[in-house]
């Protein structure tokens, strides 16, 4: 019944949402010659629409689109992201590092990667203990910012690393006898008699079966086969769950069967009622590295939930590089047409923490904050663009070693004192971080283009201009527009905005402060029209309006 009834009004506001369109079509092609009272008409029943549109708009609460990766923070400066910047600038919600117990690392010295190698599941890390986690955990919902929590639950730490009380907070094990105490798991909850290569490790990645019973990286590989093992990593996720946690990244996903998955998302809770509606279930994410030619495919997981789209960043910074021709115009089709997974299924980001340092996949032409100036244009195009669910990344510098192509400094772990705790996260007072934290969800342009997606929610995009090269320019029905210019040559273009008559203060050279703009105005017309003007040259050579910054 309920379903009926939300589809019904799915259905109602679809057609009242064609109809608006075609009445603003008619509307904007009619000749000045046309009797008046026809005009007349033709508004009375868009008003009359108007209404009925308003009546079955999804989301009448401002809504949050976004969420930021904050890549090797410590909980206790989370908590207060999400109080003094997050939750005030329209972020949906964190992704946090696994919280779970690792190895330490000392060779490398600290590694940011020794948090992909469980030893249990107590809430003891780098970032913190349980106490922390749960502060943060609560600080952060308070403020309706919500956790999604990094789970490793694929494998334990590699096979070669000894045994001992090594983990991060004392716990003993074995890798070689595969013996974790602390969970428990034993021999019998690893793939070793299962997965079928001399090495044990996964060798062929067209071999689907390999690639799920064998060990990525020399990682021990936990069977997710197995009733125990399901139960431990279901009890791990259900007690972050209770403490209020939203939901989880699923690392290596490409590497756990998808029913597996399923089986273990089956046995967890619900969120919790302090927070979330009753019955609201976790938001799933699975990471899965699937760039074509491989033997397992993304869609496998859409039953699961969501799926990350490595396809994205790769393509897009592409695009953005102008390599293998390729330009800005023809992001007209962006989305499935790339073939990319559907929109509804995708987690989107120019880069994660993996392939902003050459690890996991992607290539050389994934932007990240090393190259500023196109990856604020790539990350503003994500923002703008409807396509898939929107993840930041923000990362800490670290000293690259670049030879022949490959960082010998990829493994350099968050900025950290002498006994290896983590460095707080300081704040200038520009806004900007200090202690080499890059903060990138703190660049000014980005932090605008959050709010923007925010603003421009649900809208599809209604008008699409490019000048066959590398200027583009598109319309958020009626609540925003936005034009690119990654052209040699600079853009002085008049174009259909769709938007409301008036003047509007463009978000990326400046804001609406009360009454006034400090940074470029852009005046609509009442035909809608607007003249926007970007030198080829500028730093950030793109512009931004949307409703809620007219003046
Ligand atoms: C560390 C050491 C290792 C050591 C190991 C055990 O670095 O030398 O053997 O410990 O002692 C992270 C680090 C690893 C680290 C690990 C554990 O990245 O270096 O190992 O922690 O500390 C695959 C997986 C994907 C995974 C990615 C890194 O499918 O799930 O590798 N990402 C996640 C995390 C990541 C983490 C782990 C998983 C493990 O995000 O941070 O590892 O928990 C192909 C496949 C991909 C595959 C890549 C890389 O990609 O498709 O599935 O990702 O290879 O192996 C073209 C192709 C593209 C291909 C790519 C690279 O672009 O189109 O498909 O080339 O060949």
């Amino acid at each position: 019944m309920l379903r009926m009834r939300s589809d019904l009004r799915c259905i109602t506001g679809k057609l009242c949402f064609a109809f608006q369109q075609e009445c603003k079509r008619l509307l904007r092609r009619m000749p000045p010659s046309v009797k008046d009272n026809m005009r007349n008409l033709l508004l009375l029943l868009l008003a009359a629409f108007g209404l009925c549109w308003t009546q079955y708009k999804s989301n009448p609460k401002p809504v949050r689109t976004s969420i930021v990766h904050l890549f090797e923070w410590r909980w206790i400066d989370i908590a207060l992201e999400c109080e003094r910047y997050l939750a005030p600038n329209g972020f949906a919600g964190v992704q946090v590092s696994p919280p779970n117990e690792n190895l330490v690392v000392m060779s490398p010295w600290r590694p940011w990667w020794e948090r992909y190698q469980p030893i249990s599941y107590k809430l003891c890390s780098r970032s913190g203990n349980e106490n922390e986690f749960r502060d943060m955990v609560t600080r952060c919902n308070n403020v309706g910012v919500h956790i999604y929590v990094d789970a490793v639950i694929n494998h334990m730490c590699g096979s070669g690393a000894g045994s001992g009380y090594h983990g991060i907070c004392g716990s003993y094990f074995n890798a070689g006898s595969r013996d974790f105490p602390a969970v428990p798991y034993s021999s019998y909850d690893f793939n070793d008699r299962i997965c079928q290569t001399a090495s044990g490790d996964i060798e062929n990645y067209s071999d689907p079966i390999q690639v799920r019973n064998c060990r990525l990286s020399g990682l021990v590989d936990l069977t997710q086969r197995r009733e125990d093992v399901r139960s431990k990593i279901a009890e791990y996720m259900n007690h972050m769950i209770d403490i209020g946690v939203a939901g989880f990244r699923i690392d290596a996903s490409k590497h756990i069967w998808p029913m597996d998955i399923n089986a273990i998302l089956s046995k967890l809770n619900n969120l919790n009622t302090r927070w979330f509606t009753k019955g609201s279930r976790p938001f799933i994410y699975q990471e899965v590295i699937d760039l074509g030619g491989e033997a397992v495919r993304s869609s496998e997981y859409f039953r699961n939930g969501h799926v990350t789209e490595f396809k994205y960043g790769a393509q897009l910074g592409t695009v953005l590089r102008k390599w293998n021709g390729e330009k800005m115009a023809d992001l007209k089709s962006w989305g499935e047409n790339w073939s990319l997974m559907p929109s509804d299924k995708a987690v989107v980001f120019v880069d994660n923490h993996d392939n902003q340092r050459g690890h996991g996949a992607g290539g050389a032409s994934i932007l990240t904050f090393w190259n500023p100036r196109l990856y604020k244009m790539a990350v503003s195009f994500m923002l703008a663009h409807p396509y898939g669910f929107t993840r930041i990344m923000s990362s800490y510098w670290w000293p690259r070693d670049i030879q022949n192509g490959k960082d010998f400094n990829d493994w350099v772990g968050p900025p950290s004192n002498v006994d290896g705790s983590i460095k707080p996260v300081t704040i200038n007072p520009n806004g900007t971080c200090g202690n080499d934290w890059v903060c990138e969800h703190r660049w000014d342009q980005i932090r605008k283009m959050v709010t923007f997606r925010n603003v421009v929610y649900g809208q599809p995009i209604t008008q699409w201009w490019d000048n066959s090269n590398h200027q583009v320019a598109f319309e958020r029905d009626g609540k925003g527009f936005v034009v690119f210019n990654n052209d040699d040559r600079n853009l002085s273009a008049v174009l259909p905005t769709g938007l409301p008559p008036g003047v509007y203060c463009d978000i990326i050279s400046g804001q609406k402060e009360g009454s006034l703009c400090t940074g470029i105005q852009i005046r609509v017309a009442t035909n809608g029209t607007a003249h926007f003007q970007i030198n080829s040259r500028a730093e950030d050579p793109f512009i931004a309006i949307h409703v809620e910054a007219k003046l």
